[in-house]
């Protein structure tokens, strides 16, 4: 967590002449934003692309698995209803001098990206992602510890993690 975050400026100081984009989580942003700072310093133009569900999902989603559906400190929520929370990624990036775009619904993602890779400048795109919808390879985080047994010690059941079935369904 937070190496993409600064990793980037070191993979546009080896390929100046080529688009660097780090794909990075709310979480892992939130550990290294200061090289925004740095980047803008020495005039690297990166691309930060923060896929944000408002969460530290994996680690959240390893708690519903092995604490029976409850979660403590890693789903961010503020406010009297406790509604999702996050910093304003965007509104963090231009106070420091990098471009801030705030996706919101994906019919608006793909205009964004092809915006912020053509810039040429520094631009980071707050991309807001459902907190629910895992990739199929971290899908098994919120498996039960009785769950996760059976998918180690079943090739069958390892399959159905792979090709995103539920072992026991
Ligand atoms: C430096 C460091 N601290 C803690 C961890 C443990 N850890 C792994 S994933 C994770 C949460 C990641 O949150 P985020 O970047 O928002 O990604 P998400 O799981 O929400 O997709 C944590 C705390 C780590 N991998 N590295
Ligand atoms: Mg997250």
């Amino acid at each position: 967590m937070g190496f993409g975050v600064s990793g980037i400026l070191g993979a546009k100081l080896a390929a100046p002449d080529r688009p660097c984009l780090a794909v990075i989580g709310d979480g892992g942003f939130t550990l290294t934003p200061h090289v925004l700072a740095t980047a803008v310093e020495y005039d690297i133009p990166a691309v930060w692309l923060v896929w944000n569900n408002f969460s530290w999902a994996a680690i959240r989603d390893i708690q519903y698995g092995m604490f029976g559906g409850r979660e403590i400190g890693t789903g961010f929520y503020a406010g009297e209803k406790r509604e999702p929370y996050s910093p304003d990624f965007a509104a963090m990036a231009r106070s420091y001098g990098v471009e801030g775009i705030t996706v919101k619904h994906s019919d608006q993602h793909g205009d964004a990206l092809g915006h912020a890779l053509v810039l040429g400048k520094l631009c980071l795109l707050d991309v807001h992602v459902d907190d629910k919808v895992n990739q199929r390879w971290t899908r098994f985080f919120s498996y039960s510890r009785k769950e996760f047994l059976y998918c180690r010690h079943s090739r069958g059941a390892y399959f159905s993690v792979a090709s995103g079935r539920q072992p026991y369904g």
